[in-house]
């Protein structure tokens, strides 16, 4: 077992001890492993494997979580979870996966009216039961069903950071076979796309009679639960996660076109095939033919030209290669007939990451850890952007925390050299730090902008959404442009939609509007890469970029380690068409200051 599975055992004991009516401590102390576990560097087994003393020192970890963690190593299950799924059944874990029921709802549903399973919920719901519990209302049911609906529509997609990992194991897995000569991952996932339904994997054999010995080493593969479907040449199982992923093994004269076949989308794909009839060509997923010879019935004879890498496949119909991440038809095939594509922007691309939070907001790493993770990460540019209020709440606005914070971040800089006197230019070896704030939008679209001393201090403010995500189109989009009218320092809206993938859908707002009002004002819309939001998404960036509105990709990092989110930013803004002219954070920071307070 690895450590997320670890983790996700602990998490569901905890919350089935939560729903069982346990002691609150001993709730806390495995939600609180789960957690730890979660962010450690080293997997578990290899610190066991090394020193098996060494678990117990880990925060956190009694000997009573040692022990059930070497029985997870050991034989891969835990019977006191076992125990548990037995006495409230899995259906009790769908419950509580439901956004907005946490395990004290769920407890309350499950003792008052023996909720233990989705359908039940939903019929609850359905029938008004559930508004007449405590502390529970007509508002707060609706809330429910509606978080029932988006449950369903997306529970069966993955967050494309749950799939990359996944579809490189296998890759990796397949590569280690000698008899595989090409191996990659192809579909949604190839295209970068914010959630993927299955995992494409295609190989090729060094000789055609490999083939067989490829799906069974792919059965093999450690995470398999189940083989679905299993011929010559496809094989379909479905992993631990449940995610399904399909093998297809095609010659290696084919890799390229079937390659491209199975990256997609349908769409594109159509367009393609519908152009290369055009010039006389036909293609499949097993290369290009021409037709241009006839047999002496007049039939035309199939002559393979090309199929082994993608490139050549792109040529032989006269295109340029497409990049994966824009092969959406949105527009890419005539971009490439007149070679007027996107030279899509790159992760090393970044000087900046615009916002972070740090441990004296919400975030767990302090400032002086996020620079050096920006700094190996070849930034030469920080901002510090938490969030002291959440707005509207009794506020919790500390402003003696923000001094402080301030302070810091004047006083790293000095180190650093970067005091604003002199004219070095900050580099990944002497980053810069720049001071921001992210503003909660309070439902009436202001802000709590004091107190006014601090303000000053500040480069910049960022605005987002943190409640209120139910009002109408026309409300929440005077909101928004409220909030980004309140102060001349508001530069960037964060989360413009404020979805959270396989669990809030957006909020309604007209963002043709809002993206007019930042090119208009000089204002940046975030590409936000924290892979459950991805916001903006693909679409508005491309509309924002036709609009010619300000544009930039931040990794919103809770912690050190995910200042490495920017990369999922970097393909939704590829996808978006993004170039690297197009964002504000791929400027020098210096002139990027420039653009920002001008
Ligand atoms: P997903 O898995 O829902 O996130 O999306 P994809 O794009 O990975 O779709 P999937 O797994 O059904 O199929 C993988 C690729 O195979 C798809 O992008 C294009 C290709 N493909 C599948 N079915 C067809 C088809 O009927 N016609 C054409 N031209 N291509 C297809
Ligand atoms: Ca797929
Ligand atoms: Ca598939």
């Amino acid at each position: 077992m690895d450590n997320q599975q670890i983790a996700n055992t602990f998490q569901e004991i905890g919350d089935l001890l939560e729903i069982d009516g346990a002691n609150r401590f001993r709730v806390l102390a495995y939600q609180n492993a789960a957690e730890n576990i979660r962010g450690l560097g080293h997997e578990l087994k290899e610190i066991w494997r090394d020193n098996p003393d060494e678990l117990e020192s880990l925060p956190g970890i009694g000997e009573d979580l040692r022990l059930k963690i070497e029985e997870m190593l050991n034989t891969g299950v835990c019977q006191f979870h076992l125990k548990l799924l037995k006495k409230y059944g899995r259906g009790l874990l769908d419950v509580l996966a439901v956004r907005s029921i946490g395990p004290k709802k769920a407890a309350l549903f499950y003792h008052q009216l023996k909720i233990d399973s989705l359908d039940k919920l939903k019929k609850a719901a359905l029938s008004h039961q559930l508004c007449q519990l405590p502390r529970m209302g007509e508002k707060s049911e609706a809330e429910i069903l509606r978080a029932i609906e988006e449950h369903a529509k997306y529970s069966h997609r993955m967050l494309l950071s749950e799939a990359l990992p996944l579809a490189e194991q296998i890759v990796t897995h397949l590569r280690r076979l000698k008899e595989v000569a090409k191996v990659e991952y192809a579909g949604s996932l190839r295209r970068r796309r914010e959630t993927v339904g299955d995992l494409d994997i295609l190989a090729a054999p060094r000789r055609p009679a490999d083939a067989a010995a490829i799906i069974a080493h792919f059965q093999k593969f450690p995470l398999v639960k189940n083989v679905i479907a299993s011929g010559p040449t496809k094989c379909s199982v479905i992993l631990e996660s449940g995610a399904q992923s399909d093998l297809r093994v095609v010659e290696k004269r084919s890799f390229g076109a079937a390659l491209h076949y199975f990256t997609g989308s349908k769409d594109h794909n159509i367009e393609i095939r519908t152009h290369a009839q055009k010039v006389g060509k036909k293609i499949n997923e097993y290369g290009i033919f021409d037709l241009s010879e006839k047999d002496k019935n007049g039939h035309p004879v199939e002559k393979f030209i090309v199929g082994d890498t993608e490139e050549k496949f792109y040529r032989a119909v006269g295109l340029p290669w497409i990049p994966p991440t824009l092969r959406e038809t949105r527009g890419e095939f005539q971009a490439a007939m007149h070679g007027e594509l996107p030279v899509p922007v790159e992760l090393p691309d970044l000087t900046t990451d615009l916002n972070v939070n740090s441990s004296y907001g919400d975030g767990k790493s302090s400032i002086a850890e996020l620079l050096r993770a920006a700094g190996a990460q070849g930034l030469s540019c920080l901002a510090i952007a938490d969030t002291f209020s959440s707005g509207e709440l009794p506020t919790l606005f500390d402003a003696n925390k923000l001094r402080q914070q301030l302070d810091e971040i004047d006083a790293l800089n000095r180190q650093h050299g970067n005091n604003g006197k002199n004219k070095k230019a900050p580099s990944p070896t002497h980053p810069l730090l720049l001071k921001s704030l992210k503003l909660s939008i309070n439902t009436d679209g202001t802000l709590d902008l004091s107190p006014a001393d601090l303000l000053k201090r500040l480069d910049f403010l960022i605005v987002k959404i943190n409640h209120s995500f139910n009002l109408t189109e026309p409300r929440q989009t005077a909101r928004l442009i409220k909030a980004l009218s309140a102060h001349p320092k508001v530069k960037i809206l964060s989360c413009p939609n404020a979805r959270l993938l396989n669990e809030r859908e957006g909020i309604a707002v007209n963002m043709t509007k809002i993206i007019v009002h930042c090119a208009n004002h000089k204002q940046y819309l975030e590409i936000n890469s924290q892979p459950n939001r991805l916001d903006l998404t693909d679409t508005q960036i491309k509309l924002a970029i036709e609009k010619k509105a300000g544009l930039c990709v931040n990794s919103d990092a809770l912690d050190a380690q995910q200042l490495e989110f920017l990369q999922y930013g970097v393909w939704t803004a590829q996808r978006g068409w993004a170039e690297k002219k197009h964002l504000l954070n791929t400027q020098p920071p210096l002139k990027l200051l420039e653009s920002l307070l001008s």
